[in-house]
């Protein structure tokens, strides 16, 4: 039996006549930004034969080194949306600094993504991920500006993000839940297979790099060795970590659990962790949320914290809420006893 029911483009525009006073606009902001996800898709999956794979020769805004597929999917993203004629601004992970829009393209929303999450394991075939956040136009200029990008999580209209992996998924919430669409490559399209998915209330799984753990916070260690059965009577979690953030954070957010990235002292860039709040951790926090989970820099919420800059990182710990609020008490100093 086909499970091929509802497409993303019905679901959106489904979900757009919730909106009386609607024009369609966001609806075809989203649509575009599905169209971009099926041109990776298809570079990714047949990557080794295109020649991208390797690095592309220079080094992003982060000090890493650039693989010829993150700068495709940069591309690829940037040339579909630059005219979709609904963005005023686009911040890119791979871009020092904004991209405008041309005068005749301008809109009222606002576009942040990391093209392509997870570069180091581009060349090993393991899965990777693009990640969205939208936010609706705050300044009175026509043209976007720092005001624009600079918002707080909270003020997210939409968050989602793509899987490459052995399928491609898109997960997306626009404040009503969250739904997933698994791409149909011989159709060209994504349709609706993961519906409301709602993250356990607790979970068995942590996913950290534990190769940092002589870098964390004792608070931190604390909390690892507490949740590995090392102190205390805790039955052990199971470890999952591949490196890719978006794998990562998809099985913790269908299974339950929690994933971290803490701060550490390995090197002064990690002194508020690796990954950048704007496109990494904002709509992750957003769904996160939205599927009933939390999200928290170790103190505050994720969707609470107000950027300062483009590219800042922030402390990240997101997944079930049982696991994160345990996590925040070893933070905090109120570990169990048994800990
Ligand atoms: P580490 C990939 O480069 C990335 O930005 C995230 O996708 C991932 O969670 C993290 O870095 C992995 O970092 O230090 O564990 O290799």
């Amino acid at each position: 039996m086909s499970l091929k029911g509802i497409s993303l483009e019905r679901h959106i525009l489904e979900s757009q006549q919730e909106y009386p006073e609607a024009k369609g606009d966001f609806s075809i902001l989203l649509s575009q930004l599905a169209l971009a996800a099926k041109i990776i898709s298809a570079e990714v999956r047949q990557a080794g034969l295109l020649g991208i794979l390797g690095h592309a020769g220079y080094q992003n805004v982060h000090g890493e080194e650039v693989q010829k597929l993150d700068a495709l999917a940069n591309e690829t993203i940037i040339n579909v949306m630059k005219k979709c004629g609904q963005l005023c601004i686009m911040v890119s992970e791979e871009m020092d600094s904004p991209i405008e829009i041309p005068e005749e393209y301008l809109g009222k929303y606002v576009l942040a993504f990391d093209p392509l999450d997870g570069s180091s394991n581009i060349d090993t075939n393991a899965s990777i991920g693009t990640i969205f956040s939208i936010y609706r136009k705050v300044s009175e200029s026509p043209k976007g500006n720092l005001v624009d990008v600079l918002q707080k999580g909270l003020k997210q209209v939409c968050a989602g993000y793509v899987i490459y992996g052995s399928s491609t998924i898109f997960v997306y919430t626009t404040g009503k839940g969250v739904n997933g669409f698994t791409l149909d490559p011989a159709v060209g399209e994504f349709f609706l297979s993961h519906e409301n998915i709602r993250i356990p209330e607790e979970g068995k799984i942590y996913s950290v790099n534990e190769g940092n753990y002589k870098y964390w916070d004792k608070p931190i260690q604390d909390y690892v060795d507490y949740i590995k059965g090392t102190k205390g009577s805790k039955k052990p979690y199971s470890l999952r970590y591949s490196g890719t953030l978006i794998s990562d954070f998809h099985r913790i957010l269908l299974k339950g659990g929690i994933f971290m990235y803490p701060a550490d002292n390995k090197s002064p860039r990690n002194a508020h962790g690796k990954l950048r709040l704007l496109y990494e951790c904002s709509p992750l926090a957003f769904i996160v949320e939205q599927a009933g989970g939390k999200a928290s820099d170790g103190k505050n919420p994720i969707l609470s914290l107000q950027p300062t800059d483009l590219h800042q990182r922030t402390p990240f710990f997101i997944g079930s809420k049982k696991c994160v609020e345990e996590l925040e008490m070893f933070i905090q100093g109120k570990a169990p006893v048994e800990a």
